[in-house]
């Protein structure tokens, strides 16, 4: 569905539609049109909009245990307590990031990495959270990312992290040779088959391109240090991924002359390079809905790798028989798609930031005026809205989809499945 990008015009179509006609006839295709039922008696006054249950507009930053979690483990690294947490050093004072070379060599990878300085446990070299944050005086970032999961269908929550690049305490490592791609992973339990681990390529650690961000280690999520159950101590972030790269409780980094990626997400068949992608998500529009009453439709949308132009929903008349539409059903040719309102970036960071933090110090902020470079903030997600109002009694469904900055409407560019989800999410009401 949606093979090419829409054009200018078709949009153009979309929203003069939408601001000269009445929903019921001019939101809906011809078919449609012809069994959407007109409303008997004159509309009442309009009610206010019904908020969905998810409450709109959703705050910027999600509390740190607001967060849905994703972890992988038997048991899981956030339920260890006491004793059993100092063994698995994943307190602030016992917190050591190890950095080693990989020696392996293979018919393909010939030589093997090598670093002058490798940080270990057993020769008391091993990185400590003192030192980290040490680094993070000088090369200290903060960025806004929206966490979601390669799998799941709604967002994870969006947090302001904060940390040291990558690169920067990969410096720490002296001379590296033959060093192709980062492999790295966090405490798990002792079980190494059930060990969680990603990488990244050696440019993706080492490189920024303009307006890009980098890979860093965070130590502090919305101003406070980053709690166990969302990785902490130290937790990988890495902007442009999806959740899975971003790796909890990260404990060890290995150089390798490998060029292969050996994430744990590349084993159920998903793209281990896939980056996150431009997507829209629908809130719940609750059930039955008073004839008369303006219906708010809302969601969060994520800018990703493909940045975002606008929101788009799409309302047509509910079936009987509700399904999805198959990839190949007409009504997607005739779809109807309007735009939606997207929240403006705050006129006031001070009320979203925790204390402290000044938006001209955020990357993807322009350091001198302290607005956002772009809005939304690459990698972020904010919220997006739409009120129905003049619709007929009747069963409706509503859809929603990003349009990035290339005009490609999701699910495109990449409707593969295990490089993201990215299906049009569709909500069910009534009007009656
Ligand atoms: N150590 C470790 N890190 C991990 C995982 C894990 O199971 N173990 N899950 C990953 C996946 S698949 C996702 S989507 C994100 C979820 O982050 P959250 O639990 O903070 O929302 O964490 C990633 N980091
Ligand atoms: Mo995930």
């Amino acid at each position: 569905m949606n093979p090419t990008p829409i054009t200018r015009r078709d949009f153009v179509r979309a929203t003069s539609v939408l601001a000269t006609a009445p929903l019921s006839a001019g939101l809906l295709s011809t078919a449609q049109a012809a069994d959407a039922r007109t409303p008997a008696a004159p509309a009442p006054k309009q009610a206010p909009p019904r908020l969905p249950k998810t409450a709109y507009p959703h705050p910027l930053l999600t509390p740190a245990d607001k967060f849905e979690d994703v972890s992988r483990g038997n048991p899981k690294p956030h339920t260890l307590t006491g004793d059993a947490l100092v063994q698995a050093r994943l307190t602030p004072e016992t917190w050591r990031l190890q950095i080693t070379a990989d020696p392996t060599v293979d018919e393909i990878v010939k030589l093997p990495a090598s670093i002058t300085r490798p940080l270990t446990l057993a020769d008391g070299t091993a990185l400590d959270l003192a030192a980290l944050m040490e680094l993070g005086k000088k090369h200290g970032v903060k960025f806004i990312k929206a966490m979601q999961c390669l799998n799941i269908a709604t967002p994870l929550g969006q947090g302001l992290w904060e940390g040291v690049p990558l690169r920067e305490v990969l410096r720490l490592c002296g001379r590296m040779s033959n060093v192709r791609r980062i492999y790295y992973w966090g405490f798990h339990n002792n079980d190494p088959k059930q060990r969680f681990q990603s990488s990244l390529s050696y440019t993706a650690a080492m490189e920024t391109p303009p307006g890009e961000l980098p890979a860093f280690l965070a130590y502090r999520l919305n101003g406070a240090p980053i709690p166990l159950e969302r990785g902490g101590p130290v937790r990988m972030v890495i902007p442009w991924s999806h959740g899975f790269k971003s790796i909890k409780w990260l404990q060890q980094i290995v150089l390798t002359n490998d060029f292969k990626a050996n994430d744990t997400y590349a084993i159920a068949n998903n793209d281990p390079e896939s980056h996150l992608k431009t997507a829209a998500y629908l809130d719940e529009v609750g059930g039955k809905i008073p004839v008369g009453r303006t219906v708010l439709v809302s969601g969060l949308v994520i800018s990703g790798w493909s940045g975002l132009k606008r929101v788009e929903y799409w309302v047509r008349a509910g079936s009987d028989k509700p399904g999805e539409l198959s990839e190949d059903d007409p009504a997607w040719q005739s779809a109807r798609w309007a735009e939606c309102r997207l929240d403006d970036a705050p006129a006031d960071w001070g009320h979203v930031f925790p204390d402290g933090v000044s938006p001209r110090e955020v990357l993807g902020f322009d350091p001198k005026t302290g607005q956002p470079a772009t809005w939304p903030l690459r990698y972020s997600m904010i919220s997006w809205s739409a009120s129905l109002s003049g619709l007929a009694p009747g069963k409706y469904e509503v859809r929603a989809r990003a349009v990035d900055l290339n005009g490609y409407a999701q699910p495109e560019p990449r409707p593969m499945l295990k490089t993201g989800r990215n299906a049009i999410q569709v909500r069910r009401f009534e009007v009656g």
